[in-house]
């Protein structure tokens, strides 16, 4: 039987454009997506609806479809696990040991968890911050993904799991919608700039933060995934960067395409997640080990996100 790829969390931001782009790469029935929630776009392959907190559910789907490689991405964000802690730390935890068990056990092969800059706390050096650096995180999240690098490197080390790991930036992409992050401003004002030409920030004004465009994170994710397992040295999470840019800086942006935008500021709960994390990424790690360099800045990213989100949001308004 053909071995298969399971993605865990594919009706999510990144879930949504990596199933794609795995499907792309291995064929569509060779890929299976899977979710607590159904897909928000047609299912080109099979689709399981999975709770990943459930061992034997998860253990039937991986059997059923003889999946060896699992992209984990079933997680609670941010601001959303800040307003539930105890549920963000059992989802993001105990998602992550139910697969490093079934690598552990020889049932599959390769994994990939995502961590995040949320690791970073207001004790790491803000700008170009170092892949090894203090990291106190100061939210729930960043808690939890800090405690889950800790674990792939220990399966690593101790049984040998082959578990990669990058921690991504904030993403935007014009496919899908961000699920409760503290960098989804990036992807909103896009949606309020074409719909309606203003937007009001959750964020102030002067707040940097490394982002990146959801193809690069695409393209990062697949090439550490494809690497030779020697050249991942770093079984932690690695570094990775694309851009960094506050909104106002956004805005700026912006108007070069829509001179009529307008930008207001309404800092919320989300501004100390934020004024926590760091502004810009030391990533040379991620980029002589297994070659990553980002495609996209922020000129870049705001025509194509334009271009594509425009189109999207009139196809959806004609149908
Ligand atoms: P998202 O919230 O958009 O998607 C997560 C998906 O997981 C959702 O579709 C949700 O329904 C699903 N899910 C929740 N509970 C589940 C459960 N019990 N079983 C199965 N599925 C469940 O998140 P995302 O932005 O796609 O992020 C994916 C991963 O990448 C997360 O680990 C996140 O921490 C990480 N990450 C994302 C970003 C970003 O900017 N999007 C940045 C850094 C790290
Ligand atoms: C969030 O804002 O929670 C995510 C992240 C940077 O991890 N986008």
């Amino acid at each position: 039987m053909t071995d298969r790829v399971l993605v865990i969390g594919s009706s999510g931001q990144i879930g949504t454009e990596l199933v794609e782009e795995l499907r792309n790469l291995y064929g569509d029935d060779n890929v299976v997506a899977s979710d607590i929630r159904e897909p928000q776009i047609e299912q080109t392959g099979p689709f399981e609806i999975l709770d990943i907190l459930n061992k034997v559910q998860l253990l039937e789907i991986v059997e059923k479809y003889n999946i060896k490689e699992v992209y984990l991405l079933a997680a609670l964000l941010s601001a959303t696990a800040e307003k539930n802690p105890a549920f963000g730390w059992d989802l993001n935890m105990n998602s992550l040991f139910n697969v490093l068990e079934l690598a552990k056990d020889g049932i599959i092969n390769k994994i990939f968890w995502p961590s995040s800059i949320a690791v970073f706390g207001t004790t790491t050096p803000k700008e170009n911050t170092p892949q090894y650096t203090v990291m106190e995180p100061s939210t729930v999240y960043g808690i939890s993904k800090q405690a889950g690098e800790r674990w792939c490197e220990y399966y690593h080390k101790q049984y040998g799991v082959d578990v990669r790991s990058i921690r991504y930036p904030g993403l935007i992409g014009y496919k899908s919608k961000p699920g409760g992050g503290t960098t989804d401003y990036a992807v909103d004002i896009f949606h309020q700039a074409i719909l309606s030409k203003r937007y009001d920030c959750f964020l102030s004004e002067e707040t940097t933060l490394p982002m990146m465009y959801m193809s690069d994170a695409i393209k990062a994710t697949l090439n550490i995934m494809r690497a030779d397992s020697s050249a991942i040295k770093i079984r932690s999470s690695y570094n990775i960067a694309g851009m960094s840019f506050s909104p106002k800086e956004m805005a700026e942006e912006l108007k070069n395409s829509i001179p009529e935008f307008e930008i207001s500021y309404s800092p919320d709960y989300r501004q100390k997640i934020a004024d926590s994390w760091p502004q810009s990424i030391d990533d040379t790690h991620a980029r002589k080990d297994w070659g990553w360099s980002p495609d996209f800045n922020l000129p870049k990213l705001t025509t194509t996100m334009l271009e594509n989100l425009e189109q999207l949001l009139s196809e959806k308004n004609n149908v």
